[in-house]
């Protein structure tokens, strides 16, 4: 069995133990650590969600499944991210009111901090002033960051950008959204600035962002 099939199948079974060393096991063997993520831990996490959908596991198997996960990022973290020594801006990223899920922010935070974005974490379940309260309170912040993961908290989502467009703060920051359930029409129709499928590909549209505004 490879490496990569090892961590996949702990990350499944939620042994938050081994996780951890097999990752490192991993990198040791000089596999890709883009390709651990991807395919050892992301796959893991949507293999997860379909055997909740067929009910073959229930919530305290997907919780002990995201614990493991995390146990792995947590090794994989410096070898997927910059050093993150420069900042070219400050953002404000959370996982919408009524959502508990933070994979999948935690891993765009990671990727925006690698590209060298200051990152104002809110957290899970944030509600829709505590995104605009932090804007306001940071006059420095360009990018706002909003996840959701469920289907039934698009709405938060939907409010969420609301309130940011309203805010007097709008005209100095892109709001940017994500999460499984998000398309392109949604984040079109709720007014974001921008959409994207993966944490990689929203910190290269973040700092397209910012250097777009300094040029
Ligand atoms: Co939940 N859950 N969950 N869950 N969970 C899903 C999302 C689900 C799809 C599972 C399923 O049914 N197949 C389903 C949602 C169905 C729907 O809405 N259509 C679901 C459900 C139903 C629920 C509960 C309602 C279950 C219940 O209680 N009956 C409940 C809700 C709790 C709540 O939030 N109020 C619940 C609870 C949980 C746990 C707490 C047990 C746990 C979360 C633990 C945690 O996050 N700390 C959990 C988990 C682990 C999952 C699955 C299995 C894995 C999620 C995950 O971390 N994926 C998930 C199934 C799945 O996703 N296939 C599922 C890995 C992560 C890296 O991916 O977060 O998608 P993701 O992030 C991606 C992209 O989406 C993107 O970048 C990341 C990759 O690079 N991205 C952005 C995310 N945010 C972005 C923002 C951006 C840009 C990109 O810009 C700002």
């Amino acid at each position: 069995m490879s490496k990569i099939q090892e961590i996949s199948n702990a990350v499944q079974s939620g042994k938050s133990k081994i996780v951890g060393g097999l990752v490192q096991e991993a990198l040791d063997q000089g596999v890709n650590p883009s390709e651990i993520l991807n395919i050892g831990m992301i796959d893991a996490m949507s293999i997860v969600g379909e055997k909740f959908t067929k009910n073959e596991i229930f919530v305290p198997e997907m919780l002990v499944a995201a614990r493991a996960m995390k146990k792995g990022v947590e090794v994989l973290k410096p070898h997927l991210a910059g050093d993150g020594s420069s900042s070219v801006g400050k953002m404000v990223m959370g996982t919408v009111s009524g959502d508990l899920h933070d994979i999948g922010k935690n891993l765009v935070i990671m990727m925006m901090e690698s590209a060298g974005f200051e990152v104002i974490d809110l957290g899970v379940d944030v509600a829709v002033e505590k995104f605009v309260t932090s804007v306001k309170e940071n006059p420095d912040v360009v990018i706002v960051g909003v996840s959701a993961l469920l289907t039934t908290t698009m709405p938060a989502m939907r409010d969420t950008v609301k309130a940011l467009l309203e805010c007097e703060c709008r005209d100095r920051i892109k709001i940017m959204v994500g999460g499984a359930p998000i398309t392109q029409e949604f984040a079109n129709e709720i007014g974001a600035d921008a959409y994207t499928e993966d944490a990689a590909s929203a910190a290269q549209v973040a700092k397209s962002f910012v250097t777009f505004a300094s040029a």
